[in-house]
């Protein structure tokens, strides 16, 4: 059995990391001066720093200590790519080099051109770099291009970038989320009209228990743990979901509080372990258990719900045999886990990818949805739902209008202010891949992001990536997606980070908050422009001249000004540069039972038992983060709180490993409908019959399976096979 490096999440280890990470960046004083500055944290949406200082939260918490913003920090600040690597470096050369290699090589610092049939990247002006852009935008017609967003930029930007794709006539806009939170969305917007967190961090501060199903926090969010940790301490439970016995999640140690540090904080007091892809199931068993148990709230389920009678005949009619069958769970601990929810008089359910990433991701959502409503756990303080969101600005991104449909107001303010009729349709992210490999795509602008690294079937959607005739990628380093996913014609823009902008930018926590980023001078030297800048600077040359006021597009504060205008819930953000207050996003958060739905009620949906089943001799693989990446940018081989000291494993019950004569260590094939992979077994505590690889690796036998409704791709819901290596 492969051992975990620590017996708990956090700790010592963290940092320790902390410190080389700093003493990696070259210079200490200037690493811990922009790790305090006021921006948002780079990595994920807890919402850290702002106009509070780095490594502040919400709740004017310091410090709230985090490996991965260390080494996201440390990234931005180390080397830089010089004209001679590039003039000595074949591109068959950079096709070689691993995640972490290309990561290794620092920022990039100028534009960079390949041009079809070129062998190597060169450096080019701004003018040649932003001409030939503009004349491939130019000669394509809107709907053969698409713009992606990652989750990394600024308000300002993505507001930017959508408005002059809408201006250009295409609606095949689109971000990272279809591949991340999109189910959450889909059934969050179902169940109570918007499609966002229902709860601020202050709510965490008040629920009697936490549910985090299919969620790794200890790892990929860190500082939501320090809530679970005050939880814990005021009495409070918490359980947790998870085919796979997370360490961090058993227990952490809090960096910042002493007593954490030094004794560790025990994380969940009930631990199931259903098989993946099978949440609804838990939530059926769950959710009968409370209604066997007389553990509803019916005033509050008849007074501000909408559906209850046709789940509770449904799920009355389901049989408990069905039920563990389907989850592998048994009985008596789905009556645990409801006995202690029906003890709770508030909780707040949280998740991630875990249940996203499946064909049936929003079915997932909604099921554990009808468990809160049952338990009236929605429009009151101190419970509610929180998708617990990725990128740092991921959700800001899609507000302010990154998404190829817009809300009716929004929509209708834009044509308001700037003469736009948003183009009806637009492709979501995989069809514009799709598209790509059908030969219909002439031209892609990606506003950061790794589109070929993230996308299933990594060598379908490198070929697909390879078909665009040309590419405009903005980044501020080199990734595999620019490499193996370029475009015939790729052109490569150097970027400023967040807190290197002339100019303060706006970014969006999962808690719907919105945070004044100040900017800062830029960590290394080159000709880097800001992300509004070279949307402008692009648009300027594409749009017809005198379309729109490009001092004023290029402008931050004005920017913000027809936000305030025309995204939804974002008046207050008109005045956040001059007052510099920072504001809960309107009509997001419900402290009341009154919902944006038609009918004002909260909805209960109906949702059907999992289809997805291996047959005798399959598994159920699902792709995984560790901690030392993020997301497809790998930063450390090793994996500590599981144990791996490399990525090409696959992570199986030491029952499975057994039925199979396999030992630690074996090199197996695992295959699936799409491929195989040589791997070595990594026998971790996992529920039997379940497999785990890490991504963005696995995604070479990830097949291109969407959930229909929210068309994410089902990255942890694959059958797989495992045998021997030849
Ligand atoms: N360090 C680090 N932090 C990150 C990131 C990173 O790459 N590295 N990425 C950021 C981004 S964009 C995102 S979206 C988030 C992702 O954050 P998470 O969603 O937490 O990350 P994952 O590793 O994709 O999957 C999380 C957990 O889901 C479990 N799981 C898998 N399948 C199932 C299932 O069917 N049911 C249940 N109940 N559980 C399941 C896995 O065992 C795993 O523990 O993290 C963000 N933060
Ligand atoms: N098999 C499998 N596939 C998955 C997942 C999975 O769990 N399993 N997870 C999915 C999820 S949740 C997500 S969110 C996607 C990730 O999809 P993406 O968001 O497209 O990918 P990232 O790896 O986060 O993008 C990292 C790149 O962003 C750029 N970047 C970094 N900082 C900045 C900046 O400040 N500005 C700009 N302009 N660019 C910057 C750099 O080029 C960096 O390499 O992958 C998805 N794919
Ligand atoms: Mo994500």
């Amino acid at each position: 059995m492969a051992k975990p490096g620590v017996s708990a999440g956090g700790g010592v280890p963290a940092i320790i990391y902390t410190l080389k990470k700093a003493h990696e960046s070259g210079n200490y004083w200037q690493f811990y001066k922009r790790m305090r500055s006021k921006n948002a944290c780079k990595t994920c949406a807890v919402g850290m720093g702002g106009q509070q200082g780095g490594m502040v939260n919400e709740a004017g918490h310091f410090p709230e200590v985090c490996k991965k913003s260390a080494q996201a920090q440390a990234g931005d600040m180390n080397r830089f790519i010089s004209e001679a690597f590039l003039r000595e470096t074949p591109i068959a050369k950079l096709e070689a080099l691993s995640s972490r290699e290309l990561e290794k090589l620092g920022r990039l610092t100028f534009p960079v051109l390949a041009g079809a049939g070129d062998t190597h990247f060169r450096r080019i002006s701004w003018d040649e770099a932003l001409d030939r852009a503009a004349a491939g935008l130019k000669e394509a017609q809107p709907d053969e291009v698409f713009f992606y967003s990652s989750g990394r930029s600024s308000n300002e930007a993505a507001f930017l970038l959508q408005l002059v794709a809408r201006a250009y006539g295409t609606a095949n806009i689109h971000n990272c989320s279809f591949y991340c939170h999109q189910a959450s969305g889909v059934a969050l917007n179902e169940v109570y009209g918007s499609g966002t967190s229902s709860v601020t961090l202050d709510d965490l501060a008040h629920a009697d228990i936490a549910l985090i199903a299919g969620a790794n926090p200890a790892s990929n969010h860190p500082r939501l743990i320090t809530q679970l940790m005050e939880l814990k301490r005021r009495g409070g439970k918490v359980i947790v979901v998870n085919p796979l016995k997370e360490v961090g999640l058993v227990r952490f140690k809090v960096p910042s509080s002493v007593r954490s540090l030094l004794f560790g904080t025990e994380i969940a007091d009930l631990y199931l372990q259903p098989h993946a892809g099978s949440d609804v199931a838990v939530f059926a068993g769950i959710l009968k258990a409370l209604i066997e148990n007389g553990r509803l709230d019916q005033p509050y389920i008849d007074t501000h719900t909408a559906g209850w009678p046709a789940i509770s005949a449904k799920t009355a009619a389901t049989p408990w045999e069905s039920i563990s069958e389907a989850c592998g769970v048994e009985r008596d601990q789905l009556e645990a886990a409801a006995a202690m929810l029906g003890a709770a008089g508030s909780g707040i359910f949280m998740w991630a990818m875990g249940l996203t990433h499946h064909a049936n991701g929003v079915d997932n959502i909604l099921s554990l949805a009808n468990v809160a409503l049952a338990r009236g756990w929605l429009g009151k303080p101190g419970s509610g739902l929180l998708p617990i969101r990725g990128h740092s600005n991921v959700q800001g991104v899609g507000s302010v209008g990154m998404t190829p449909a817009l809300k009716e107001g929004f929509a209708a303010k834009l044509e308001e202010l700037y003469g736009i009729a948003p183009a009806p349709g637009g492709q979501h992210t995989a069809a514009s891949v799709e598209a790509a490999a059908a030969g219909q795509v002439k031209a892609a602008v990606l506003l950061g992001g790794n589109l070929f690294a993230s996308n299933p079937d990594r060598a379908w959607a490198g070929e697909a990536l390879r078909n665009i005739p040309l590419s405009v990628s903005i980044t501020t380093k080199l990734n595999e997606g620019h490499i193996h996913g370029r475009g015939k014609s790729s052109i490569i823009l150097p970027v400023l980070a967040r807190d290197e902008e002339p100019q303060s930018t706006t970014q969006e926590s999962m808690f719907n908050f919105v945070r004044l980023s100040e900017g800062g001078t830029p960590a290394v030297r080159g000709s880097m422009r800001s992300e509004v800048d070279i949307i402008a600077g692009l648009a300027q040359r594409v749009l017809p001249e005198g379309r729109f006021d490009w001092a004023a597009l290029r402008n931050h504060h004005e920017l913000r000004q027809a936000m305030s205008r025309a995204v939804p819930g974002y008046a207050a953000i008109a005045e956040i540069d001059r007052a510099g207050k920072e504001f809960q996003v309107g009509g997001r958060t419900f402290h009341e039972p009154s919902f944006s739905t038609t009918d004002g009620r909260a909805h209960f949906n109906e949702v059907e038992l999992p289809a997805f089943a291996p047959a005798p001799g399959e598994f159920r693989l699902m792709t995984i983060r560790s901690e030392g990446q993020f997301n497809t940018v790998v930063y450390e081989e090793e994996d500590l709180y599981r144990g791996n000291k490399r990525r090409d494993v696959v992570m199986m019950a030491a029952e499975d490993a057994r039925r199979l004569g396999l030992a630690e260590g074996d090199r197996v094939a695992v295959e699936t409908e799409i491929g195989a992979m040589n791997v070595s077994v990594a026998v971790i505590d996992i529920r039997a019959g379940n497999l785990a690889m890490y991504y963005p690796e696995a995604n070479a036998i990830v097949p291109r399976k969407l959930d229909e409704r929210s068309k994410t791709p089902a990255f942890k819901s694959v059958i797989a096979r495992v045998r021997r290596a030849d």
